[in-house]
């Protein structure tokens, strides 16, 4: 294997999203606008790359999507499969493919991986226990059951994740069970799975992981990789991994290859055949003719293999699918895997199903005239090292004070400049005025090799920051040298400070390119030149004098206070008009001897902080007037300890306790959840003694 920099071809991916429901600005930040810029940039550097996506069909959310609307999955599928296309090409992320994997090609590739393998020996089988919707008929994915999480008590976690404290569960896990599907507790039922045994694997992915080495030789600089990442990895590997179930029983997926014995039913897991939906849409790209063959980019020694990825596909970037490339032989592993965190919005947590976001598709057919703008922004707020922000007011400031007041202006003044002097043919320079020269040398010198070098660590912002400290740097040489005072006084000076200036907008523009391509487009066109190579930047020989310019544009548009009003009146709208409401379906049915057991207390809150390492716990003490009661409560999320003291609140006190996290809970606070998914307290309506029974 190679380093990074010396490779000869470069295979980019981004993650497969779920076609089922739209993008928003927490997924372009997170994986697509890095790697448009990343692929983007390698073009420019004259390097041979694929960027390669598509949609992910399969899995537990598509087939819960399509029961809620009512339709097929394969309609689900084609509706958001289209939606998102459009969005990706509206914000300009270039992929050379945006591939299905529901394709022809995907099933074939992602069979014959699994044939491949078992016929190796690779899995191993083995027969558990599931849960089992008899009024369905049929085995539950984890999504498909809910319940309260053993963890923190929530009520309503998932069978494979507790959003509430953030734990990975598992469905057998939950203190009762209900399927989403009936609404009724499911049954055990014996199944048999094949397993991928990540445990044999655990020696050879520390030592690549940790040490960059793979089969005896170097493959990659572990040092290159992102923080947050090995992070994650090393702490999968320190806990020591376990065979995963590599197949559900599932009707919509990926078939088990039906020449194995025991396969009817049985279809692959989804985070199986989603990775391999990489390669079979670069198969699709070289049937398509755009690539000689597909092989190159995924088994050359010459290949760079680079997925983008948010913060919860690092595993299965690291680990399953390396495990899997290795198994079957012959296949590059990643060089890279750059993922990132999370962007949050207005001050909370990006939420489809709480319609909290900003999406893709209704920003770029609302305001298709702000795209770079967007990118810009986005660019700007990639959750790179740790989650990040999204405001409508840091939109309006960014745009306003950096795009609009550095950039454009800058660009603005030069072409209205040349046009008022010199009818917009760029003017001559001059050896008499070596130091206006090397004053705009200094704006230029270093950016293309600090942007060229930023980018290649992954560090997207602080390449944006060097672009940008071009325009602040151009603005400043303008107003030392002021050439609308020079005309007068010094024509020939004048002219050099405007030549010189012309090849700054030309750099900036040439610059510009990986992360506006429809600026840097802009800026040719104004500049009436092709675009110029990116080997020119950092120089002042661009445009030739005595070329004729094109005519000024307006390059970025400022952002009115009403603007920003709109957006975020449109945030509130959307979240309070949500339109898939969901009731927690009716639980099985109990006797009055059932509700008669629970002893539920009025008590007073007296105390409350946050539990060591667990973001979404408080350890809080509660009078219940006989008594003081320590109580776990994954709330941490929704309330600040110190504003729930006093709080009256009622307490289901004969409840065993139990520990978490070292400390014994005795007991559980009651909360209402709204149908935005918000917890509130259950407290009376006036002040009551502690101790109360409610019944
Ligand atoms: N579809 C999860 C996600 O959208 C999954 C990624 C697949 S990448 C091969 O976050
Ligand atoms: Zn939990």
């Amino acid at each position: 294997m190679i380093a990074m920099k010396d490779a000869k071809r470069y295979t980019v991916t981004a993650a497969l999203p779920y076609a089922n429901g739209p993008l928003h600005i927490g997924h372009l930040a997170g994986a697509y606008l890095p790697a448009d810029i990343y692929a983007r940039y390698l073009r420019l550097i004259g390097k041979d790359v694929v960027f390669i996506c598509g949609s992910d069909e399969h899995g537990a959310p598509i087939t819960i999507r399509a029961k809620q609307e009512g339709v097929s999955p394969q309609q689900i599928v084609d509706k958001y499969h289209a939606q998102m296309k459009h969005s990706f090409e509206k914000v300009g992320i270039s992929f050379d493919i945006f591939h299905r994997t529901s394709s022809d090609i995907h099933h074939e590739t992602a069979q014959e991986f699994f044939l491949e393998l078992y016929n190796k020996g690779v899995f191993v089988e083995q027969e558990t226990e599931q849960f089992y919707d008899e009024e369905f008929k049929q085995f539950l994915a984890d999504r498909y059951v809910k319940g309260t999480c053993p963890k923190c008590s929530y009520p309503e976690a998932y069978g494979d994740q507790c959003e509430s404290c953030g734990s990975t569960l598992n469905a057998l896990d939950l203190i009762h069970p209900i399927s989403v599907l009936s609404g009724k507790k499911p049954k055990l039922r014996k199944t048999k799975h094949w397993y991928l045994p990540l445990d044999k694997d655990q020696e050879w992915l520390k030592e690549w992981i940790n040490n960059g080495m793979y089969k005896g030789k170097i493959h990659h600089d572990p040092k290159e990789w992102k923080k947050n990442v090995m992070g994650q990895v090393g702490s999968w590997l320190n806990d020591g991994l376990q065979a995963r179930a590599i197949t559900r029983d599932l009707e919509w997926g990926v078939s088990v290859p039906p020449q194995i014995p025991g396969a009817e039913n049985k279809k692959l897991y989804v985070w199986l055949d989603a990775p391999i939906g990489y390669i079979s849409a670069t198969k699709q790209l070289a049937l398509d003719g755009k690539i000689a063959n597909w092989e190159q980019y995924w088994k050359d020694d010459d290949t760079a293999l680079i997925h983008f990825i948010g913060k919860d596909n690092i595993v299965f970037h690291t680990i399953i699918f390396p495990s899997i490339l290795n198994a079957k032989g012959g296949f590059n592993l990643p060089v890279n895997v750059p993922g990132n965190e999370f962007m949050n919005l207005e001050g909370d947590k990006i939420s489809t199903s709480r319609n909290w976001a900003i999406w893709a598709h209704e920003f770029v057919d609302e305001h298709p005239e702000k795209i770079d703008e967007f990118r810009y922004v986005l660019c700007a707020n990639i959750p790179e090292t740790k989650d990040s922000e999204f405001t409508w007011v840091d939109f309006q400031t960014r745009v306003n004070s950096e795009l609009v007041a550095a950039y454009g202006n800058f660009v603005n003044r030069i072409m209205v400049l040349n046009h008022k002097y010199f009818d917009g043919v760029v003017p001559p320079s001059s050896s008499e005025y070596k130091n206006i020269s090397d004053d705009a040398m200094l704006v230029v010198k270093d950016a293309r090799e600090n942007i060229a070098g930023l980018i290649e660590q992954y560090k997207f912002r602080d390449a944006l920051d060097a672009l940008m400290l071009v325009a602040r740097d151009a603005n400043k040489f303008l107003t030392t040298y002021e050439p609308w005072k020079s005309i007068k006084s010094d024509e020939k000076e004048a002219k050099a400070v405007l030549h010189a200036c012309t090849q700054i907008v030309a750099n900036l523009g040439v610059l510009s390119q990986p992360f506006m391509p429809q600026a840097a487009a802009k800026v040719f066109d104004m500049l009436n030149i092709e675009a110029s190579a990116w080997s020119d930047a950092g120089g002042l020989n661009l445009i030739p004098s005595g070329h004729q310019l094109g005519n000024p544009q307006l390059l970025f548009e400022k952002i009115d206070g009403d603007f920003v009003a709109a957006q975020r009146e449109k945030l509130k709208l959307t979240k309070s008009q949500q339109t898939d409401k969901k009731y927690a379906p009716v639980k099985d049915e109990i006797q009055f001897d059932d509700f008669a057991k629970m002893d539920i207390r009025i008590g007073t809150i007296i105390e409350a902080k946050k539990v060591k390492k667990a973001d979404r716990l408080l350890e809080i003490v509660v009078d219940l007037g006989f008594e003081k009661r320590t109580v776990i409560s994954g709330i941490a999320e929704y309330f600040n300890a110190e504003d729930i003291i006093g709080k009256q609140v009622q307490v289901l006190v004969n409840l065993a306790s139990r520990k978490m996290r070292g400390i014994e809970s005795q007991g559980m606070i009651l909360f209402a959840e709204d149908l935005e998914g918000k917890l509130h307290f259950v407290s009376p309506p006036h002040d009551l003694e502690n101790g109360s029974e409610v019944a």
